[in-house]
């Protein structure tokens, strides 16, 4: 199937106003990274361990691997599922396919053949890439029989180091400079119109759906996430989340930094020590993190003090609600500026601007990045829009928000209205200012006994507890209520918590009594899902065996 088969375009009139409007460029990710990379040719454009490449070096590599590609039978509009770790071979890899109009489907490296077996069939994949092994797992036996099973996969391309399989194809050689086998090979080009790449729907239920972002409109994401964190030629960016994520991808992310002519710096782990020593160690500026990952870096902080983080101007956090408290400790302890970023692989992305007062900053998820993305906040069963202020399901169109999942009608249905707004499945408050403030999901909500009560709001809550470093709230099933709140909570070293404490902070808060957590589980650490947000499947899941087995 050809790839615009499967895709719900924007109607004709509202493609034209954001052409008009100049969002919409008209120009591919390929030639925007070229004419940035000529513009900046001897500055440094990639970092990685001891390899460093210039903008003209890596121009030179990606034209080279695009040939390569070429060269070995993909064509455009082919698919390649791509799971590598955070690695500068991702970066030459991606840059290619989008140089050439093959498509890269963002897969993580924690996904499994659950997953991958989807996402293959799925994109009708050509080729898989990925690590031979990584923490344990072995991606390439993963991959061939992923192959003999599919007859689409024609070729496995595979990041090891020590190369030597005859039926795989070795990304660092696909990914290494220019030669006589490259020069001179005439590329194809694709349509600013085309698909640029796949990314995957979050959340922690179902299958990941696919969502095809196009080149206008990645592009448009990429230059309106790149004004308000001040991405510029100076930025030198560190990825330490999982790099086919579109936050750290695109939000600027390493491509935004990257047509902005930076630096980009990716990094295998988010681990305070080791972020902690390349922040030092390449001067980075702009960063960006989960709350939980934040979280480990206010502990590092505080044993080892913020020197190494001198040279940080921006720290994004997003991808799940940070609490306020938690956003307080990161703007009184951390250098740089907070910013919040409240944003969807669906597209709308909402920040907080650099000069924004602090109580914004702390109490809020930002504001949206266009002048036309559309918000809309309905109530939950009757699906009106509810009063200015009033928090309720927020919906949205816009110049980078597609109108559709790829190839599937049914989610399609249940997942954008019939004038094609998304349907974020997030509550959200907007205030006055055009601040949003994320008060949950709208599944994320427990409902005692005809209450409804936000999981995030107890979280809020509970962080005002010195003892709590992570917290979670999921409902517990209960006989006569229908739900109880169970808090699942990490405390700090040194710290105890029970119940009672937690209840009685709540009554001193002056909250409402229901909302008073019924049950308490102090874990070591939450799980979390392929991104690193907190997983409430797995604590549900973990909550249900507790019960069964008592
Ligand atoms: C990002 O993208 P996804 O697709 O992994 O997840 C989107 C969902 C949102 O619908 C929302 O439920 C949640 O993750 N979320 C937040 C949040 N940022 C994302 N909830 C509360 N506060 C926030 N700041 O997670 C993503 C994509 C691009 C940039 C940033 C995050």
């Amino acid at each position: 199937m050809k790839t615009r088969e499967g895709i719900t375009p924007w109607p004709d009139a509202v493609a034209e106003l954001y052409r008009s409007e100049g969002l919409w460029q008209g120009r591919t990710l390929g030639d925007a990274f070229a004419a940035s990379a000529r513009a900046n040719a001897d500055r440094t454009a990639l970092v990685d361990g001891e390899l460093a490449l210039t903008y003209a070096d890596l121009l030179d590599r990606v034209e080279a691997c695009a040939a390569r590609l070429i060269g070995r039978g993909l064509a455009p509009d082919e698919r390649v599922v791509v799971q590598l770790p955070n690695h500068w071979t991702f970066v030459v890899l991606t840059l290619a396919c989008l140089r050439v109009g093959i498509v890269p489907v963002m897969a993580l490296p924690a996904h499994r053949e659950h997953e991958l077996r989807h996402l293959v069939s799925a994109s009708e994949a050509v080729a898989l890439v990925t690590p031979d092994t990584l923490r344990d797992f072995d991606h390439l036996a993963l991959a061939r029989s992923l192959r003999a099973s599919n007859p689409t996969v024609r070729h496995l391309v595979v990041l090891s180091d020590d190369h030597d399989q005859p039926d795989t194809v070795g990304l660092t050689a696909l990914c290494a400079p220019s030669d006589e086998t490259t020069r001179g090979r005439t590329l194809p080009t694709p349509d600013a119109a085309d698909v640029a790449v796949f990314l995957l729907s979050g959340g922690t239920t179902g299958l990941p759906k696919l969502i095809a972002r196009t080149h206008d409109d990645y592009l448009c994401n990429l230059v309106l996430t790149a004004l308000p964190s001040a991405v510029d030629a100076d930025t030198v960016y560190l990825a330490t989340l999982p790099i086919g994520h579109n936050f750290p991808l695109a939000c600027p992310g390493i491509l935004g930094t990257l047509i902005a002519g930076g630096t980009v710096v990716p990094l295998g782990s988010p681990r305070p020590e080791r972020a902690f020593a390349a922040i030092e160690r390449h001067r980075v500026t702009h960063t960006a993190a989960v709350p939980a990952v934040v979280a480990s870096w206010l502990d590092h902080a505080g044993v080892v003090g913020v020197d190494a983080l001198r040279s940080l101007r921006v720290l994004q956090v997003g991808g799940a609600r940070l609490a306020d408290e938690l956003a307080e400790r990161v703007v009184r302890g951390l250098p740089g500026t907070l910013q919040q970023v409240f944003g969807m692989a669906e597209g709308l992305i909402n920040v907080t601007r650099l000069d924004d007062p602090v109580e914004v900053i702390v109490g809020t998820q930002g504001r949206p990045v266009s002048h036309l993305d559309e918000l809309r906040v309905v109530d939950e069963t009757t699906g009106r829009e509810v009063a200015p202020g009033e928090p309720g399901v927020l919906l949205t169109r816009g110049p980078y928000t597609p109108r559709g999942y790829y190839d599937a009608p049914e989610a399609n249905a249940r997942s954008f209205t019939s004038d094609g707004f998304y349907i974020t499945g997030d509550i959200v408050r907007q205030r006055p200012d055009g601040n949003l403030v994320v008060e949950g999901r709208s599944k994320d909500m427990i409902n005692r006994g005809g209450e409804n009560i936000s999981a995030e709001e107890v979280e809020n809550l509970v962080y005002g507890l010195r003892a709590v470093r992570l917290a979670a709230a999921v409902a517990m099933p209960h006989g006569t209520l229908g739900e109880t709140v169970c808090l699942f909570a990490v405390l700090h070293e040194g710290h105890e918590l029970d119940l009672a404490t937690v209840r009685e902070h709540f009554d001193t808060s002056g909250v409402a009594a229901f909302k008073r957590p019924d049950h308490l589980v102090t874990v070591d650490e939450l799980p979390l899902t392929k991104v690193g947000k907190i997983d409430k499947k797995a604590l549900r899941e973990m909550l249900a065996a507790e019960l069964t087995a008592s």
